[in-house]
């Protein structure tokens, strides 16, 4: 009896870690929540409806890319390797890359969105049956243990997912990338350019309004986790490029004053303050050298998209 009770109580646990992360991101001056936690199961398919947008060049440009990438890579990677992708979504972009690359003999992609990895897991396996395809659920930018591997391992990481933290993050993600991959790694990562503001905007605000949803789901998640605190109709879609920091800043601002209780703690929403969502940093390639060189990687070869819309560099390690 007294087991059955602990175990419904266990169920009905919310996320804890989120809850928790909520209230002290809307507690503060300027309010705000982790772009991570976008990627629930709905949020997850607004990204993949982003990616089929027009206005969205990263995710075309880059896949166009890729094909030429991974044929470039066959030639530079030669031992066996087992590829870790951090952040792995859809696993759409990891497809030209086992193509070309006989060497991959094991595929790990770490995700947070676990229903979802799993899922195109089990399709990736399927169609690459001599890849070992093994999906780790979890928080890529926390340490994570990935057991033993006795392949050279090759990171992947594209998709500028890299650009939801600011430098100084970042350069603590690539040298603990360093210190995960090991002796003898690369790392293959896909950064999004700087370019004119006008083409960063519209690929944030879309006209269909995809980006909008996906920004506003967060608000859904918040009213699942809590006693629907939220209400999302008092907020509204806003994205635009902060040129002195070279990001695009995602906000949700609020469109008339009120107060939502999550749990017992008040929070008040003034007209036209904003909740900050996500940033998206831009790199030339001589300031993403620059980071890669602080952690411990050195750049191997770069490629850049039509009209220098992406680019992919393959970073090598650094002897420690
Ligand atoms: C997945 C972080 C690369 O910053 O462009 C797309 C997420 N946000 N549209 C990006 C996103 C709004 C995307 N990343």
């Amino acid at each position: 009896m007294q087991e059955a009770v602990l175990r419904k109580s266990r169920t009905n646990d919310r996320d804890q870690e989120f809850c928790e992360v909520v209230i002290d991101g809307l507690s503060g001056a300027q309010k705000k929540l982790h772009p991570k936690y976008f990627y629930d199961q709905k949020g997850s398919q607004y990204f993949d409806e982003i990616c089929q947008l027009e206005e969205y060049y990263p995710y075309q440009a880059e896949t166009k890319l890729l094909p030429k990438v991974a044929s470039q890579l066959a030639g530079i990677l030669t031992h066996e390797y087992a590829m870790i992708e951090f952040g792995a979504g859809s696993l759409q972009k990891v497809r030209p890359v086992l193509d070309q690359i006989q060497g991959i003999k094991r595929f790990i992609p770490i995700d947070i969105s676990g229903d979802h990895l799993r899922a195109s897991s089990a399709l990736l396996s399927q169609e690459f049956p001599d890849v070992s395809v093994d999906p780790v659920e979890g928080d890529f930018s926390k340490p994570i243990d990935l057991g033993e591997i006795q392949e050279r391992k090759l990171g992947f990481f594209p998709g500028s997912t890299i650009g939801n933290f600011t430098p100084d993050e970042a350069t603590k993600f690539l040298h603990n990338a360093r210190q995960t991959l090991g002796q003898n790694s690369y790392l293959l990562v896909g950064v999004d350019t700087k370019k004119s503001p006008a083409t960063l905007h519209s690929a944030y605000n879309d006209a269909a309004g995809v980006t909008a949803k996906f920004n506003l789901n967060i608000l859904d998640r918040i009213n699942q986790e809590f006693d629907s605190p939220m209400s999302p109709e008092k907020f509204e879609h806003y994205a635009y490029f902060n040129a002195e920091k070279g990001c695009i800043e995602m906000h949700l601002v609020c469109l008339e004053a009120h107060t939502v209780y999550l749990d017992d703690i008040r929070v008040e929403f003034s007209q036209g303050e904003s909740i900050h969502t996500e940033s998206s940093y831009k790199y030339s390639c001589e300031e993403f050298g620059a980071l890669a060189q602080q952690s411990g990687w050195s750049i191997e070869r770069t490629w850049l998209a039509d009209q220098n819309l992406f680019s992919v560099y393959l970073l090598k390690a650094d002897k420690a």
